[in-house]
């Protein structure tokens, strides 16, 4: 009875997987899969040096998605759901927890025939164990704040064409590797506006190592600190 029970929390466990589904610029929503290179299914990405670490799986070529045109310095949203519905259940499952991260990368030319190789990103936001006396994790805000997390765009990065990155990382089965579960959403945006900043940048796939600390994480011996994989956020 013990095991049949726990295999049918692994199963739900395993089933409560999610995508981003909705980009808010300013406080706007701009619509469901619009702006967005959609995944074909909500599940993880967990081989670290995979192309689908870039922009999810199948998003390495923005054809037909469209790009919006947001000012320099905008505060932008992204909502994540498990399946396709808004309510009625935890937007990312509550036993998902890990850190929440954002990058952005310039295109040479379009947005949308961007493929996002090489040392292109730049981290500009991240945010993992919050609270170590309660284990509270950036993902427990982003389910309690309907899916929602928010960043503000470095007003001094310059004009231009963008890919903005997303990235929620569930611990829960991370003990090993493979086993970190990688959720990735890709929005095209384009700055106007903006200034001459150049920021750092490192390569998605290559700047996560699967023997990373954040990568490969015991998230059930009450941790009391948390060092989530990737460079150093870069505040413009
Ligand atoms: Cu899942």
């Amino acid at each position: 009875m013990k095991l049949a029970v726990s295999l049918l929390a692994t199963a739900a466990l395993a089933n409560a997987h999610f995508t981003m589904q909705y980009l808010w610029s300013n406080g706007v929503d701009e619509g469901k899969n619009v702006y967005i290179r959609v995944p074909p299914s909500n599940s993880p990405v967990t081989d670290v040096t995979s192309t689908d670490l870039t922009c999810n799986v199948n998003g390495l070529s923005g054809a037909g998605v469209s790009t919006l045109t947001i000012p320099a310095g905008a505060t932008m949203t992204f909502e994540w759901h498990q399946h396709d519905q808004r309510t009625g259940e935890d937007p990312i499952s509550a036993g998902h927890k890990g850190p929440v991260q954002v990058y952005i990368a310039k295109a040479p030319s379009t947005a949308a025939s961007f493929n996002g190789q090489g040392a292109v990103w730049t981290k500009i936001y991240s945010a993992g164990l919050l609270n170590p006396t309660t284990q509270q994790w950036a993902t427990d805000v982003v389910n309690a704040n309907s899916g929602k997390h928010s960043v503000t765009i470095p007003a001094s990065l310059p004009a231009g064409e963008y890919l903005l990155r997303a990235e929620i990382i569930a611990l829960h089965v991370a003990s090993s590797y493979p086993g970190a579960q990688i959720y990735i959403g890709c929005a095209q945006v384009k700055i106007s506006g903006g200034g001459s900043a150049n920021p750092p940048k490192v390569a998605l796939p290559g700047a996560y190592k699967g023997s990373d600390p954040g990568i490969t994480f015991n998230l059930y011996n009450n941790p009391q600190s948390y060092t989530a994989p990737g460079p150093a956020v870069w505040s413009g």
